[in-house]
C-alpha cells in the first residue's frame, strides 16, 4: 500500500490520481479532455483517500445558507444527514449563514466537528439571496476559513445526504455535473446567452450545477470573487444572468477548468427516475414546494 506510507505533497497527488480506476465505469465519462477525473462510484478506494487525507491533516469548511423560509424547510435535514455522510474521516466545520441565528437547530455533532452560525441580511429578491452568497463566501474565507481549513465546499441547503460524500471529492477546484444535463448535447445547456451579461457564453464543456462547488480555500475565494464581480457588473448594466449565480459559475469554470468533477451521484434528482449510471445516491435534491417557498 504505497499511499499510506508516502508523505509529501506532489507525490501523494500523483499516487491518488493513479489510484483512480478510470476503467471501472465503461458506460460513463470518467475524465475530461483536460484530464480531470470525473468521480463515479467504484472508481476509487474510499479507505485509501481517507487515510491519505487524514495523514495530511486535511480539514474542510462547509458553507450553507438558510435564509427566510429555507431555514425551517431544509436546514435540519441537511445538517443531520451531513453528520451521517459528509467527510466523516476529517475535521469539518459547518458555516451556517442565516438571517435568524436563534432558529438554527442545535444538533449534536461528532468529535472534531463544529458549527459556526453567521448572521446575514435577507435580500428581498430571492435571486439576490442566491447570488449574494458569492460575496459572503469570499468574506468568510478571508476572515475565518483560510486560517483553519485547507478545503471549502459550498452547498445549497435544499438537499439531503444519503450516502458517503467523502474525501474522494476533495481537490484543488471541484465542480459538479448537473443531474439534468450530464447526458444532453451541449446545445441544450442553459448557459446565459445574452451578450450583455458577463455570464454570456456560446459554448462550454459541461453544464455545472451551482448546488455544490469547492476546492482549496484560495481557489474557492478566486471563484467567489470573480462571480461576485460579474454579478455586480451585470447589476450596473441592468441585466441578470439566466440562472443567476449558476450562470456565472458556469462561465468561470469554462475559463478556469476545474481539476476534479463530481458525477451526478453526488447530487441526484430522484424525480428523474431510474438511471443505471447512478450506482449510489450520495446526496439528493429535497422536494421543493415552489408555491409555499417562493411566493407570498
Ligand atoms: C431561492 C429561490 C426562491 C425562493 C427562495 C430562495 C432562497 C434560497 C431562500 O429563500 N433562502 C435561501 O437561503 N436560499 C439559499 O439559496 C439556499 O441555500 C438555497 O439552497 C440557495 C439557492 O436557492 P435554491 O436552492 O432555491 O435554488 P435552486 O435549487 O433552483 O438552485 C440552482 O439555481 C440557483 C440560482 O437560481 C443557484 O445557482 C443554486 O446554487 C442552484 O442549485
Ligand atoms: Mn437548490
Amino acid at each position: 500500500n504505497l499511499t499510506a506510507t508516502t508523505i509529501g505533497k506532489p507525490r501523494v497527488k500523483f499516487l491518488l490520481n493513479e489510484t483512480l480506476n478510470f476503467g471501472a465505469r465503461p458506460q460513463v465519462q470518467t475524465y475530461t479532455s483536460w484530464k480531470a477525473p470525473i468521480i463515479w462510484e467504484r472508481m476509487f478506494d474510499p479507505n485509501l483517500y481517507d487515510q491519505s487525507h487524514v495523514q495530511h491533516q486535511s480539514s474542510v469548511a462547509l458553507t450553507v445558507f438558510a435564509v427566510g423560509r429555507y431555514l425551517d424547510a431544509y436546514l435540519n435535514t441537511f445538517l443531520i444527514s451531513a453528520e451521517q455522510h459528509f467527510m466523516l474521516a476529517l475535521p469539518v466545520t459547518y458555516y451556517v449563514f442565516t438571517d435568524q441565528p436563534e432558529k438554527v437547530p442545535n444538533i449534536k455533532l461528532a468529535p472534531k466537528r463544529n458549527m459556526k452560525v453567521m448572521k446575514v441580511e435577507k435580500h428581498s429578491r430571492w435571486q439576490d439571496i442566491s447570488m449574494m452568497r458569492m460575496k459572503t463566501i469570499s468574506e468568510a474565507i478571508e476572515t475565518e476559513i483560510r486560517h483553519q481549513f485547507k478545503y471549502v465546499f459550498c452547498f445549497d441547503v435544499d438537499q439531503e445526504f444519503k450516502g458517503r460524500f467523502g474525501t474522494e471529492a476533495l481537490g484543488d477546484s471541484v465542480a459538479l455535473l448537473h443531474a439534468h444535463f450530464y447526458k444532453l448535447p451541449k446545445d441544450m445547456f442553459t448557459y446565459d446567452r445574452n451578450p450583455k451579461s458577463k455570464a454570456f457564453m456560446e459554448t462550454g464543456d459541461y453544464y455545472y450545477h451551482a448546488a455544490i462547488f469547492g476546492g482549496s480555500w484560495d481557489n474557492v475565494k478566486k471563484l467567489a470573487d470573480a462571480c461576485y464581480l460579474s454579478i455586480m457588473d451585470d447589476k450596473i448594466n441592468d441585466v441578470e444572468a439566466l440562472w443567476h449565480d449558476e450562470s456565472h459559475l458556469n462561465k468561470y469554470f469554462w475559463l478556469h477548468k476545474p481539476s476534479r468533477l463530481l458525477s451526478p451521484e453526488y447530487c441526484w434528482d430522484r424525480s428523474i427516475g431510474n438511471n443505471r449510471d447512478i450506482e449510489v445516491t450520495r446526496l439528493i435534491w429535497a422536494p421543493k414546494n415552489y408555491v409555499a417557498l417562493r411566493d407570498a
